[in-house]
């Protein structure tokens, strides 16, 4: 029997700035010991062994081709839709790096079934999650690596993701609305804010004595705490609310409404002709909270200001026709709403909010263009070199326009501000180019996320997947090249140079993420790097392990039928990618416990006799072996 708590057992410290040569070392030394220690031949020994630091892919573009063990320049921070999850893609080559649980439940790593995850998704979380909209925090208009957030339409929640090890730690439920859609960050000074959007009115209180009351119905426009994640403040708006963005010098968010009519049924959406921009002033809501001029709505005691039309803390721009998308040039300079209904798009010069707050000027002296592109026009991505990239959904288009031409354009001059349009397969919704919402925008890449793909993949039954091309804006004219299916409409993505992410090789024992559990051992008397102990408290079993490829630190555990067993499983392998599970066969219950991490499960012990339990992440040539046995005896 292996003793996991064996010295001679292969460390790495993977903080030492050698630590790629380490951890290459290391797995030779990992394999060659463990295969040493246990007798055997490890079967997958020479393909980790040979394992070579991947080189570096050039940069140049036109081609999604990277090759085999190269690397990707980009990191793609993908929304999954209704799968309620965050993906990563490697860009040019689209290829699936990773899927990061957010709102949905997830049997590989036990996202949703872990203690862990449990405390981040709330007690009795829903099972659901529709995301669109996930954005990198920033520091001063740059991505800062820190925090992605996304928004959760299903069920009103925001959620953090920490870069450092992609996983979410932290799910706020917004109080008081229904259906967080668009979500921004503060980009400047850094983000301290994160911007959300509630959609859908409704009465106030929502107790059911006022539903046909539809014209007192009410949204609210929310701004997060980035660090603590509480509501900071919420401010009632006139019509819902879309999409959002903000400027860069950290004065205004602004949001785009498609129902400034306040209709509950489709064709009242549409009676006007214009709904609106509503532009928030961040300095003065932050006033108006420190002064206490808020109110307190029933359920929440998040400050809740009153920001509908005749107050002083928002503007009203009006936009034609049921705007979607609103998105800043990289600039700062201008920032442009889609109009969907109307062919046209917006464009406001983001320096005249300050007369416009001041009164100096009429909410539309702020639009410098407005010009026709094509039909149904839904979002807008930027160069960096004064071209603007929109997405035409009716026309199955990507249109590319330059602003000061359009500027130009509708002063009366004869320009054309078109450059390009290029046919989308099929009916595109956002589009991001590659670190477009930054002060860093590159002109690189374009990925347009469509619909529908229809025949641009094999037919796998009528359900489509959705088709994410990525397009080369290098040169002058566009170039498709790339066709990648992607499950669950995705909405949105952001595009981030992989030199601004920089993630852990394997947790730091002192990881906030299992706190909690350290907190509980603790009080067990138990150290988890060490102990390996059973500890019962009336019906509650706790069981403390350790693992490294390929044991576990406890081989048996005995309780009686109908204890509540929690497994705390800590991994003590220090070698990167050696990640453990642990699966109870027939309680579902299942996670991952990556090197260094510590990990807890609880079901109930309701299955009489011997009760196998197994590492369900392939650590090693004698994965297969590494179980143990739960002995469940009468009562
Ligand atoms: S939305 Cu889906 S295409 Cu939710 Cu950002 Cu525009
Ligand atoms: Cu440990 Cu597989
Ligand atoms: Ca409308």
């Amino acid at each position: 029997m292996i003793n996991p708590n064996d010295k001679n057992l292969p460390k790495v410290d993977v903080e030492d700035p050698a630590a790629s040569e380490h951890v290459k070392v290391s797995r030779r030394l990992f394999l060659g010991g463990s295969a040493a220690l246990m007798g055997a031949a490890g079967t997958m020994g020479a393909g980790m062994g040979g394992m070579l630091t991947p080189s570096v892919a050039h940069a140049s573009t036109g081609s999604a081709n990277v090759g085999p063990g190269e690397l990707d320049e980009y990191y793609g921070f993908w929304s999954g839709g209704h799968s309620g999850e965050v993906r990563i893609l490697g860009l040019p080559s689209m290829r699936e790096l990773m899927r990061i649980p957010v709102f949905n439940v997830d049997s590989a790593t036990g996202w949703g079934l872990t203690n862990e995850s449990k405390e981040v998704l709330g007690e009795g979380h829903y099972l659901n999650g529709d995301c669109h909209h996930p954005h990198m925090s920033m520091t001063d208009g740059h991505y800062d690596g820190k925090y992605v957030f996304i928004n959760d339409k299903a069920n009103t929640r925001v959620a953090r993701i920490r870069c450092d090890i992609m996983k979410t730690d932290k799910i706020t439920t917004i109080p008081n609305c229904q259906a967080i859609h668009g979500l921004r960050v503060q980009k400047v000074p850094h983000t301290k804010y994160v911007f959300a959007n509630a959609e859908f009115r409704i009465p106030h209180p929502n107790n059911g004595l006022n539903m046909d009351d539809v014209k007192g119905y009410y949204t609210l426009f929310n701004g997060l705490d980035a660090e603590s994640m509480d509501v900071a403040w919420q401010v009632i708006v006139d019509g819902n609310l879309d999409n959002t963005d903000a400027d860069y010098t950290g004065k205004y968010a602004f949001s785009t409404c498609y129902n400034s009519e306040g209709a509950v049924d489709l064709a009242g959406t549409m009676r006007a002709e214009r709904d609106h921009l509503v532009v928030f002033n961040i300095a003065l809501i932050e006033a108006a909270v420190k002064a206490g001029k808020f109110i307190k709505l029933p359920g929440s005691d998040v400050p809740v200001l009153d920001g509908r039309k005749g107050s002083k803390l928002t503007r009203y721009i009006p936009v034609p026709k049921n705007p979607h998308g609103i998105n800043t040039a990289p600039g700062g300079k201008y920032a442009v709403a889609n109009g969907k209904l109307s062919p046209t798009v917006t464009v406001f010069e983001l320096a005249k909010f300050d007369d416009l707050f001041a009164d100096k000027i009429k909410p539309r002296d702020t639009v410098v263009a407005e010009v026709e592109l094509g039909l149904g026009p839904l979002h807008t991505a930027f160069d960096g070199k004064g071209n603007a990239f929109t997405t035409l959904f009716i026309d199955s288009q990507v249109c590319k326009w330059n602003v000061e031409k359009a500027i130009q354009a509708y002063k009366g001059e004869q320009v054309d501000y078109i450059l390009q349009k290029l046919d989308v397969h099929y009916q595109p919704g956002h589009n991001h180019t590659t670190m477009g919402e930054t002060r860093d925008a590159d002109g690189k890449y374009l990925i347009s996320l469509q619909k529908f793909s229809k025949d641009r993949f094999l037919q796998c039954g009528p359900l489509h997947p959705e088709n994410d091309q990525l397009i080369d804006i290098s040169g002058d004219q566009m170039k498709l090249i790339h066709d990648g299916p992607t499950y669950a409409e995705p909405h949105d993505c952001m595009i981030v140079h992989r030199s601004k992410v920089k993630t852990r090789k394997i947790y730091d024992r002192k990881d906030p993420t299992f706190a909690g559990t350290v907190a509980m051992a603790k009080a067990d008397g138990v150290t988890l790097e060490t102990d390996n102990k059973v500890i019962r408290d009336g019906n509650k079993v706790r069981v403390y392990m350790t693992s490294i490829a390929p044991v576990y630190g406890i081989n048996e555990f005995k309780v009686k039928l109908g204890d509540e067993v929690t497994v705390i499983v800590t991994n003590l392998d220090q070698i990167e990618d050696v990640t453990h599970g642990f699966c109870m066969v027939n309680h579902g219950a299942q996670m991952e416990i990556s090197p260094q991490q510590t990990a807890s499960i609880t079901f109930t012990a309701d299955k009489l006799g011997v009760q196998w339990y197994y590492c369900n992440w392939f650590c090693h040539a004698l994965h297969m072996e590494m179980r143990g046995r739960m002995l469940v005896e009468p009562a």
